[in-house]
């Protein structure tokens, strides 16, 4: 998202006046307590946070009863969740109680990988860590270190790595998840779909999703809204070619053939540009090279995209006009694990171009421009210069990566180029199951001479640490202030609702106590967390002892739409939507996307295809006993007639088998009319295969495992991992 465009927005709307106000007293009465009031209690108690099952940040109320975890909703008074969580977030006490979780300190006393561990103190495994990084830094430089995180939580250790000197910071919620959509839509309108994502789907009259499973995706606010559209009759048009939970709720039910998407975008924009259905007054008015954009269209009709697709011409053209005749409330869903095939920047950029002729961007119904409260940083000193640059991204050989890359800091730590990498500090992502090819992470490892892993229990990639930090699950620590761009600005607390049970600390304390022992204590100038808050709060003229009792602070509602005065401002090098893009024909590529055939797998192979269920997050989320009594292991649907053909049954055992020989753990078959034949699915993060994870070893199958091909987005650098193919091998022969 371009800050500068929003603060400017931000001025205009005058946000920033008057906010403060606006949130006090949400929460009448007192039956509230900060976490500070809590511990000290007796009796029931109701405090507010937010959740971490997964990154939506729900906000939340959990109550304690006697000092003990009782149970956890959704907190009204929070915009994300609006007093409902989803049932992993429910769930989220099982971290709490989880009895396979890290308890102290780790350090390596054997080979890599072989799990086998001293529990040292915190000063120990503290001081060992700082030995390590500085001799690093005097061999290497501090660039040689690198960061992995996920979610908020990682925030003061990228501030201690920054501190530090290293520019290597990074997520798989870049390259392995929603960049190229960011990089497709900044092309086209200069601005990102951003987290949460500015979708206005309760108010969409047609609202089409391709691959976006809401329903088995969870993500709270997202689920409600379809819930709503669906209740107020909105139209569905889902394109998956696993008949979904979200292709339930559809009028159209689109069965594409796996990989072809873009075939479909571009001739409903054909159709679209043809019958003259799109928005001519905002494309004239907004609009950039619609005449080249329109031309290059011509070649892919309806028919055409048929033998692609398997979709036929006449449902082409009429879902086309569907959409058209909602416009503009009618939403493309941009998705958002998007990186499938390698030409994801592109397919996401056709999400953008129809969007844009629909004239969404900025329109009720479509997509909104959101606002944020305006909390300033904490006035730390300026960070050291790095000497060099990223290490992930040489000569910008991904031009329009705009984040850093993962796989990009693999592939360095592999080749030593541009420069070698030598540690890695991994919080909060388990990239043995996020990156594809574990074969190559591993190698990585092989090459560092330090791997950190903060973890709250001992995942795949602890299992590959030196040294091991055991954090606090959410529920017992602070983290960083939600401040999040959103439909509403507002901002959530997360405060310790109960106590850990043995000797993990917060990443937060974890970070400052780091850089004390590294020399860099003057990073920190505030003694507690609570002090780091006051501050920034204060800067912004909020209370942190309303938002300890309210969990949440929300700004006025602010106009969100063009139609309600917002500034059409498009911050791309021509000023507007960009339908034709110069950078990219600059750049060497299309300027218009253009459609190659995805290549097909070997002869009697299936496409391996994976996504969510609603229980479980990732690969996070298997041990907690709660969601794991209501789904314990993951099955493979495959289509009833293959199931049929190869003589199997449902819910007999078999294993998979990819393109490079690699045999999965044991999976349920799940016999289905719901799936096209010539791919399998199932749901990620399950198949565990670290000795720590009693309870999930070994059950069902990692998708993770047998992605060892990805297809390499040449925008953006984003690893596309639905180009893998299986075959089925009965279970009896491997026994
Ligand atoms: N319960 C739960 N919810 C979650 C998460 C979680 O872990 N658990 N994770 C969250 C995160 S970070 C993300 S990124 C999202 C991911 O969720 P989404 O972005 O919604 O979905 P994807 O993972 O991209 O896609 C999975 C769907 O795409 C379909 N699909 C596969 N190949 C193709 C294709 O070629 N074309 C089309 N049209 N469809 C295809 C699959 O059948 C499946 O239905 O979920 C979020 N929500
Ligand atoms: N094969 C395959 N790969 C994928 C995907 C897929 O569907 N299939 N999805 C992709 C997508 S969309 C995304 S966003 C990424 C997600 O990738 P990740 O965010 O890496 O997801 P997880 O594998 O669940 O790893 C999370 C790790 O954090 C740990 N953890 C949980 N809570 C805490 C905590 O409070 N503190 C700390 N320190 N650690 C904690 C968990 O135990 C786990 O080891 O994966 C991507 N990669
Ligand atoms: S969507 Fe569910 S798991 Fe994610 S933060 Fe919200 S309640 Fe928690
Ligand atoms: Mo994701």
């Amino acid at each position: 998202m371009n800050v500068i465009s929003r603060r400017r927005f931000l001025k205009i709307s005058g946000v920033t006046a008057g906010v403060a106000a606006a949130g006090a007293g949400v929460l009448k009465g007192s039956q509230l307590l900060s976490s500070s009031d809590v511990m000290k209690s007796q009796g029931m108690q109701r405090i507010p946070t937010f959740c971490d099952i997964c990154f939506w940040k729900c906000g939340a109320i959990a109550t304690v009863k006697d000092g003990k975890l009782w149970k956890i909703e959704g907190n009204p008074e929070d915009p994300l969740s609006r007093g409902r969580l989803c049932p992993r977030g429910t769930g989220g006490i099982g971290a709490h109680f989880d009895p396979d979780r890290l308890r102290a300190p780790l350090i390596r006393r054997n080979d890599r990988g072989k799990e086998e561990w001293v529990e040292v103190t915190w000063d120990e495994a503290l001081d060992f860590i700082a030995v390590k990084m500085q001799a690093i830094k005097k061999s290497y430089g501090p660039e040689s270190i690198a960061f992995f995180s996920h979610g908020i939580g990682g925030n003061f250790f990228k501030h201690t790595l920054k501190a530090f000197g290293t520019p290597n910071i990074s997520a798989p919620s870049f390259a392995q998840c929603r960049g190229p959509r960011d990089v497709g839509f900044r092309l086209t309108f200069g601005e990102d779909v951003s987290s949460p994502e500015r979708t206005d789907i309760s108010n969409a009259q047609c609202l089409v999703l391709m691959g976006s499973h809401l329903g088995e995706n969870m993500h709270n606010t997202q689920v409600q809204e379809f819930a709503e559209g669906v209740g107020k009759g909105a139209t569905i048009i889902v394109v998956d070619p696993r008949f979904s939970v979200a292709a339930s709720k559809a009028k159209h039910y689109l069965p594409i053939k796996p990989g072809t998407d873009l075939a479909l975008l571009l001739a409903w924009m054909n159709v679209i540009v043809k019958e003259e259905l799109y928005d001519k007054e905002y494309v004239k008015r907004y609009g950039f090279g619609f005449e080249q954009f329109a031309a290059s269209l011509a070649e892919y009709t309806p028919a055409w995209a048929y033998v692609e697709t398997g979709i036929e011409p006449e449902r082409i053209v009429e879902t086309a006009r569907e959409m058209a005749r909602f416009k503009p409330s009618t939403l493309v869903h941009p998705g958002r694990h998007v990186t499938w095939y390698g030409d994801d920047t592109q397919r996401s950029r056709a999400i953008a171009l129809l969007n844009a002729l629909l004239g969404s961007w900025g329109r009720k119904g479509g997509f909104y421009t959101p606002a944020s409260m305006d909390v300033p940083a904490y006035p730390y000193p300026d960070y050291p210069k790095p000497v060099r640059g990223k290490v992930d991204n040489p000569d910008h050989r991904y031009p329009f990566a705009h984040e850093t890359i993962t796989n990009g800091i693999r592939e360095a730590t592999i080749t030593g180029k541009p420069y070698p990498v030598k540690g890695w500090f991994v919080y909060a992502t388990n990239l043995l199951h996020a990156l594809p090819n574990e074969e190559e992470t591993i190698h990585a490892i092989q090459n560092l001479d330090l791997l950190v892993v903060i973890d709250v229990i001992p995942s795949e990639i602890a299992g590959w640490a030196d040294v091991v930090l055991p954090e606090s699950v959410y529920l017992e620590r602070h983290d960083d202030l939600n401040v999040e761009w959103f439909r509403e600005p507002f901002i959530g607390l997360r405060q310790p609702v109960v106590e850990s049970p043995h000797d993990q600390k917060p990443n937060w304390w974890m970070a400052k106590r780091l850089a004390e022992k590294l020399g860099l204590g003057h990073f920190y100038p505030w003694k507690t967390i609570e002090e780091y808050f006051e501050q920034r709060l204060s800067a912004g003229g909020y209370s942190l002892e309303t938002l300890k009792k309210q969990g949440i602070i929300r700004g006025a509602k602010q106009p969100i739409y063009f139609d309600e005065g917002v500034p059409a401002e498009f911050p791309t090098p021509s000023g507007k939507i960009e339908f034709f893009s110069l950078q990219l024909a600059q750049a060497g590529f299309d300027p218009v996307p253009r459609y190659t055939r995805p290549p097909a797998g070997p002869p009697g192979s299936f496409r391996l295809l994976y996504g969510r269920a609603p229980v479980h997050s990732f690969s996070r989320t298997q041990s907690n006993r709660i969601l794991s009594d209501m789904m314990d292991e993951n099955e493979v649907w495959i289509n009833a007639d293959i199931v049929r053909r190869y003589g199997l049954k449902d819910g007999e055992y078999i294993r998979l088998k990819n393109q490079d020989n690699v045999i999965s753990n044991r999976i349920k078959v799940k016999a289905t009319e719901r799936i096209r034949p010539e791919c399998v699915y199932m749901v990620h993060g399950f198949g565990h295969t670290a000795k720590g994870l009693k309870h999930p070893f070994m059950k069902g199958a990692s998708d993770a495992q047998l992605l060892t091909r990805y297809s390499v987005d040449p925008l953006m650098g984003g690893t596309g991992m639905n180009v893998n193919f299986v075959t089925i091998e009965p279970e009896a022969t491997h026994g």
